[in-house]
């Protein structure tokens, strides 16, 4: 026979057995989701130090910690770019006189040339450039994890964590700009000198006639071309300079900078 209350007491047992297993189930995936996000940043800083280890005679892990109070525990649409002043200190530009290049929506066709040929430096060949190229990063409110999606795109808003780098990096590279410097432009589009640009709105701006002697605009043409260098966004660019930069543009194929950068016996400066 059944004892009195027997049924009730049961119930009450495969309560609390549910109600144990929710909660060891909240901490398990509580702990999964903890380490998962302390990898992500792991993976990050990985790779930021790998790059950074190429460069030598730095102190990586000091240039780190002066990349992550950038933006760790911000609202990444609050990071304006001189929170990444430290940063630029922890790992100052040096000037590479008449080998700097800029451009602008002409990156591939830049970076093929510059990893081919030993005859230009981009901000990617640097350290700063070239640890952080092609990653996305922020931070969150509350939060010392470095995350790697969900980050603000670049026209979310002004001061985003990645835009703010590459406007702060940009300007320390081209306020070094000295002797003869380049700038592959894009032939194929309407408007190759952008003010809205990084290159237009912090670039140029920063270029000083006490150090820089010319800017050499080489503009990239395909067959189907849409500007050449009469082109009326160039004539701004050509206002913004600071008066005692010399200005040149010069049309050239892609086809004959591809040429170039697989040819090593043709000299650098005979490529356009
Ligand atoms: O806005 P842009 O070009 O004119 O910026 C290019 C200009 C170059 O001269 C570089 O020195 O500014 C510097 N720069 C980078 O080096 C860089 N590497 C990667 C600016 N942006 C850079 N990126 C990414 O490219 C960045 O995340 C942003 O999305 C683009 C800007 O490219 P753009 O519009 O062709």
């Amino acid at each position: 026979m059944e004892p009195v209350g027997y049924r009730p007491r049961q119930k009450k047992r495969t309560k609390r057995c549910v109600v144990l297993i929710v909660l060891l189930l909240i901490i398990v995936l509580g702990v999964a989701l903890g380490l998962a996000l302390s990898r992500r940043t792991e993976t990050f800083k990985t790779t930021f130090m790998d790059r950074c280890k190429k460069f030598e005679g730095n102190d990586c892990e000091k240039i780190w910690a002066a990349f992550q109070q950038a933006y760790v525990g911000k609202d990444p649409c609050k990071v304006p770019m001189e929170a990444y002043d430290p940063l630029i200190k922890a790992a100052p530009f040096k000037p590479s006189c008449n080998r700097m290049m800029f451009w602008s929506k002409t990156k591939d066709v830049a970076h093929d040339f510059t990893d081919k040929r030993d005859c230009f430096v981009t901000l990617e060949d640097t350290l700063l450039g070239s640890v952080l190229d092609g990653l996305t990063w922020c931070g969150k409110e509350g939060s010392n994890e470095t995350f790697t999606s969900d980050c603000p795109e670049w026209a979310d808003c002004d001061d985003n964590t990645v835009r703010s780098f590459w406007s702060r990096v940009s300007a320390a590279f081209a306020e070094v700009a000295c002797g003869d410097a380049t700038a592959m432009l894009n032939g194929s589009i309407a408007t190759p000198f952008s003010q809205y640009s990084i290159f237009g709105s912090i670039e140029v701006k920063r270029f000083n006639s006490a150090n820089m002697r010319s800017l050499n605009v080489v503009l990239v043409t395909q067959e189907n071309n849409v500007s050449n260098c009469s082109n009326a966004s160039l004539k701004d660019l050509q206002k913004e300079l600071d008066k005692g930069i010399k200005y040149n543009c010069k049309e050239v194929s892609e086809a004959q900078i591809q040429a170039c950068s697989s040819n090593t016996e043709i000299p650098c400066h005979a490529c356009w």
